[in-house]
């Protein structure tokens, strides 16, 4: 099927006692049981529920998986995913990764006997070279955010494979409309379901695809083991919300285009990262293995008060945390979504605190481009 047509479909089968044809919301905590161990495979709400079902085989649809297992947040899921490795276990890492994924890696889990290195994955190379015997998990995130750095999720899969590494993809930057990592070989791919999967800045919430019946049985056991399951309100507006999720990509990525342009060509910006532009510095790999360029653009301005003016004057961006839903979001990684990066860390990768990102909305891109060259220039 197409990707719109399992968008739409996939998961979600008319309601057998009434037809509706939208998927009920199942908001119950518990299950009806006929007799002693007789029932109809649901026991209790955080083991199963039927709404967050037909959320999990549709994302798993769109990621080309077999499994989906969703949680109440993304981090919440690349939590579980730490149910994968041991206290002793090493682990590689993107080293431009959310700054949530840091804090959890480096303050909480290595507390646990985890042990990270953070490389730099746009080398493939450099993934090798940090291989050691007690690797086990090999943790991307491309693009990257904020920097919107790629990696070459075939050329990591093949090393991965070679040494029997765990492959994990952060594709919440891309949504599954314009990237699969699944499809390149990876093992697992994780979003945060709070940005483009939903779309409208309503819900919080994550989700793992994987086709590899280990990892998914792992970590279908910690879902209910632990607890951090979204509610089934929360799951039906997600589906809602990926029914116009090709749709809403595909004006999210024309727009960003043209921001990028006008930022780049205006030099009203010091540096522009977007792969869409020939100047990204893997712009080739970005046509290989995206399908379009994504809706995230960060911008250098060169200068702190610069960038405090454009935060302070913009009128239909919105200064604030979060990305891909339909109105448009400006925001500032280095004290924002990144201030639990150490600063020498963040200047060493480019998150200066003249650095401004944009989550570029779905809004008529000319008021988008107003928008900013009035808060500037005005
Ligand atoms: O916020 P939560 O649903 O827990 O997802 C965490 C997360 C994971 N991966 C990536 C790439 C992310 O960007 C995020 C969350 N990011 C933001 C809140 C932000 O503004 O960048």
């Amino acid at each position: 099927m197409g990707f719109s047509t399992d968008a739409i479909h996939a998961g979600q089968k008319p309601d057998p006692v009434t037809g509706a044809v939208i998927t009920p919301i199942y908001q119950t905590s518990t299950y009806a049981q006929e007799e002693l161990g007789k029932h109809k495979g649901y026991e209790y709400g955080r083991t199963h529920n039927l709404t967050r079902q037909s959320l999990e085989a549709n994302i798993a649809a769109l990621e080309k998986g077999k499994y989906g297992i969703a949680f109440a947040s993304g981090l919440a899921a690349t939590q579980a995913l730490m149910s994968l490795v041991k206290s002793g276990d090493h682990i590689i890492v993107s080293k431009n990764v959310y700054g949530g994924t840091y804090r959890l890696f480096e303050l909480i889990m290595k507390d646990y006997g985890l042990d990270f290195s953070w490389i730099d994955t746009s080398v493939p190379e450099n993934i090798e070279n940090s291989i050691r015997n007690s690797t086990k998990l090999v943790y991307l995130e491309t693009p990257t955010n904020p920097m919107l750095t790629l990696t070459d999720l075939a050329a990591a899969s093949d090393i991965c494979k070679k040494h029997n590494l765990i492959s994990v993809v952060d594709n919440t930057f891309m949504s599954p409309y314009l990237q699969n990592p699944l499809l390149l070989d990876c093992d697992v791919v994780l979003h945060s379901s709070t940005k483009y999967i939903n779309g409208h800045s309503d819900v919080i919430g994550g989700i793992i695809v994987t086709s590899n019946d280990k990892v998914h049985e792992r970590i279908r056991y910690i879902q209910n083991a632990i607890g951090a399951v979204p509610s089934p309100f929360d799951c039906w507006l997600i589906l809602r919300s990926t029914k116009t999720l090709a749709v809403r990509m595909e004006r999210h990525v024309q727009n960003a285009m043209e921001l990028a342009k006008f930022l780049d060509d205006s030099n009203l910006a010091e540096k522009v990262y977007y792969p869409g532009l020939t100047s990204h510095p893997q712009h080739e790999l970005a046509k290989k293995q995206m399908r379009g360029f994504g809706g995230m653009i960060s911008a250098d301005f060169g200068d702190t008060e610069k960038a405090k003016k454009l935060l302070r004057n913009v009128k239909i961006f919105t200064l604030g945390e979060s990305l891909g839903g339909v109105e448009s979001l400006i925001s500032h990684p280095a004290s924002m979504t990144h201030a639990s990066v150490p600063k020498v860390e963040r200047e060493r990768l480019g998150i200066t605190d003249s650095l401004i990102r944009f989550s570029v909305g779905i809004e008529d891109i000319e008021d988008l481009i107003s928008d900013i060259n009035n808060a500037l220039n005005g």
